[in-house]
């Protein structure tokens, strides 16, 4: 039996102060190459061919670099630079995709059909994470509402449900006596959401297939919401008319909740919501340049009318 450990978020990751500087550091101390190597295990990606979108953010790109070593997969190890480090060992081939529930055609989709079938976009969108650090991302994707309407929803589904996979062999952090999360990690959205233009599932990032430790070969962004909202490594899915449990939300409720819509005027309970900090540019020495967190990370004429009528403090 595992010990369950219900991770808190260390302080430091939210202050300016983090373990990235200290990657950061150690890499330039030891002379580039070999180390930046050790934090990249983009060795697995391809190039992918994708069309230019319409859907880009005007901001400075994060660098390949950050978005490829600092990043959040517990399957991987808690620590930012885990995955980076410990995905590789993740097999991506053969992979199938499960979806069923409220559907008309359940079915199960090899990740080689969905690559062949629906034309890829590229799409630069901002990332923020709970945590109130962010990125900007060339994603490679396509629009969720092009797979579900491959199984046709029933009337009666209302929510959309997410599962990463379980594979303690490939992935370390969920073997062994300590764990951070129950697995599998399982995400939600309503089918409205989840429809949206906006909403896309990820293959790539960067002009190439995705890394693992990006979420490998299949993942969902949505833009508008907190990070821990785009489950990575998805393994299945299922329509249904109850909300699905999430993560987080499960873990955390009173911190975390099933929207989780950037929202700078709501503050998660033990840190403010309303600025962030934008990884890979220089804050001051005093922490200034933070930026301005965005309501709905920046997306709010393309998706705030989704909750119309909704008190935004109680549906955090
Ligand atoms: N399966 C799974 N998906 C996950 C996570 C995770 O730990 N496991 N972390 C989430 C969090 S908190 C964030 S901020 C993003 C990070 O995505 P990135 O590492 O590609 O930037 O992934 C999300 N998806
Ligand atoms: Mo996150």
């Amino acid at each position: 039996m595992p010990v369950y450990h219900p991770p808190k978020i260390a302080s430091s990751e939210i202050t300016s102060k983090s373990l990235y500087l200290g990657r950061r550091d150690f890499i330039a101390a030891s002379g580039g190459a070999l180390a930046a190597a050790a934090f990249s295990s983009s060795a697995f990606a391809a190039p992918l061919k994708a069309a230019p979108s319409a859907y880009k953010v005007d901001d400075k790109l994060t660098s390949k670099e950050d978005v490829t070593s600092y990043n959040n997969f517990y399957e991987f190890g808690t620590g930012k630079e885990d995955p980076s480090r410990n995905a590789g060992s993740l097999k991506t081939r053969p992979w199938t995709i499960e979806i069923g529930g409220l559907v008309a055609k359940p079915q199960v989709i090899d990740i080689e059909t969905i690559m062949k079938d629906i034309t890829m976009e590229e799409r630069v969108y901002r990332m923020r994470c709970v945590e109130a650090w962010s990125m900007v991302i060339p994603w490679i994707g396509f629009p969720l509402s092009a797979l579900l309407d491959k199984v046709e929803p029933l009337g009666s589904a209302k929510y959309v449900a997410f599962e990463t996979l379980v594979r303690p062999e490939e992935m370390q952090g969920q073997a062994g006596i300590f764990q951070a999360l129950e697995w599998p990690y399982v995400e939600g959205l309503r089918l409205d959401e989840a429809r949206h233009p906006l909403t896309i599932l990820a293959t790539g990032l960067y002009g190439e297939t995705l890394p693992n430790q990006n979420g490998a070969p299949i993942r969902l962004v949505v833009p508008w919401k907190y990070g821990f909202k785009g489950i990575k490594s998805i393994v299945k899915i299922t329509l249904t008319e109850e909300q699905p449990p999430s993560t987080w939300n499960v873990l955390q409720p009173s911190e975390y909740g099933f929207y989780a819509n950037v929202n700078p005027a709501v503050d998660h309970p033990r840190w403010s919501q309303a600025t962030e900090r934008r990884i890979g540019e220089a804050e001051g020495l005093f922490g200034g340049a933070r930026l301005d967190t965005l309501p709905f990370n920046g997306y709010a004429d393309e998706v705030a009318s989704l909750y119309d009528g909704m008190d935004l403090t109680k549906f955090y």
